[in-house]
């Protein structure tokens, strides 16, 4: 679905953008809300209409990345910039939604597959950069945006339901990759029951470190400025770490069908822990540090999931250019998670050596 030209023009207009406005094109790969590239003859916006499906609370959501922006530029750090509305609101609503504008940020590029290692060694410091800045910041301040949202069990049990009511008739299609999830139940807790033990700590985190939610600077290729701020909330370090390696440690594209390009490679994870690392060493707890690689199949198993979940329930969540779009990526997912498993033990043994290398 787009939006029509007179409602984008009607919302354009209610923001106080710099020149004539020449385009307004929808702009970017992400899967929850609707990114458009605003350009006028000064320069250019991110005009976004929030996803209230996803984020019901838009108010919250706003105040949230407010609150974060703020403190990230008093910290000296580039980030999002939100332009006001004519009236001073963080976001306008009118009956066709919800809508908000940031400065685009000029001259970076943002990934969906990883050009080589040096780039992902880079994100990875860039993301435990971000965490280290985020760790004087009073979560208490944020609302929850999503509720549950890496409760892994919690997303098995709607996964669950999914499947019993097989809405959509789509069950018969996926025999497999349901039964794959269902086989991998024990791994469902590991990262809940240790936040709820107190033996993983709580921290804030970003729980959405998909490749390209990072900025990247378009000639020097290092990270400029982690954006999609929309999940920022308490979490663990490890629901971070672990999506991360899911979007950037694959030799293919979430969505590629030709399951022999898929692959987790161990260069690249080596290379994310490298850069993580190098800034959280001092940091992270040495249990964090042992359920690394644990959380890389967690977290692909949790999004895996996900994507079949919206199969099932017709595709309501995440957004599609074609009906099986959310089966393929989920399929890509379980091919990472078998040579994940697979690869478990060299996995360890790269942290090892990437923590022996930093000492
Ligand atoms: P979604 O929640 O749907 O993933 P994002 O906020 O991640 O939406 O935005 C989608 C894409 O738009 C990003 O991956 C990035 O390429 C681009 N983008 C978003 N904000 C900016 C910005 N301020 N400047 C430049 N590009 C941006
Ligand atoms: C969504 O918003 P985007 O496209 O950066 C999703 C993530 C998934 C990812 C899978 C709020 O990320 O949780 O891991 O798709 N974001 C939300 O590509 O659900
Ligand atoms: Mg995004």
């Amino acid at each position: 679905m787009v939006d029509s030209g007179v409602a984008l023009a009607r919302v354009v207009a209610s923001f106080p953008l710099k020149g004539t406005i020449i385009s307004v094109e929808p702009y970017g790969d992400g899967h929850i809300n609707r990114t458009y590239l605003v350009l006028t003859d000064q320069c250019r916006y991110i005009l976004q209409k929030m996803n209230t499906n996803v984020f019901p609370d838009a108010a919250g959501l706003m105040r949230n990345i407010e609150l974060v922006t703020s403190y990230l530029q008093d910290k000296g750090e580039e980030t999002l910039d939100i332009v006001p509305t004519n009236d001073g609101a963080t976001y306008f609503k009118d009956p066709t939604g919800s809508w908000r504008v940031y400065a685009f940020i000029e001259h970076t590029i943002s990934y969906n597959l990883v050009p080589d290692a040096s780039v992902l060694c880079d994100a990875g410091a860039a993301f435990g950069h971000f965490q280290n800045v985020l760790a004087a910041f009073d979560a208490s301040q944020l609302s929850e945006t999503i509720a549950h949202f890496h409760d892994a069990p919690s997303r098995f049990r709607d996964f669950q339901s999914a499947v019993s009511d097989d809405s959509r008739h789509r069950v018969e299609s996926c025999r497999s990759e349901i039964d794959f999830y269902m086989a991998h139940t024990e791994w469902y807790p590991l990262i809940m029951k240790g936040l709820a033990l107190g033996s993983i700590p709580l921290r804030v985190t970003h729980n959405d470190t998909k490749l390209n939610n990072i900025l990247m600077d378009a000639t020097t290729h290092e990270a400029r400025a982690i954006i999609d701020l929309d999940t920022i909330m308490p979490g663990s370090l490890l629901f971070d770490f672990g999506d991360s390696i899911r979007s950037g440690a694959s030799t293919a594209l979430e969505d590629e069908q030709d399951l022999d390009k898929v692959h987790f490679s161990s260069e690249l994870f080596e290379a994310y822990a490298r850069g993580y690392l190098r800034e959280l060493k001092p940091s992270i707890t040495d249990k964090e540090l042992a359920l690394l690689p644990e959380s890389a199949i967690l977290m692909t198993l949790e999004c895996g999931m996900r994507f079949l979940a919206d199969y099932l329930c017709g595709d309501t969540y995440f957004a599609v250019d074609y009906p099986q779009h959310n089966l393929v990526r989920c399929r890509t997912q379980i091919k990472l998670i078998q040579e994940m498993e697979d690869r478990l033990t060299a996995s360890h043994r790269i942290i090892d050596e990437v923590m022996e290398e930093l000492q």
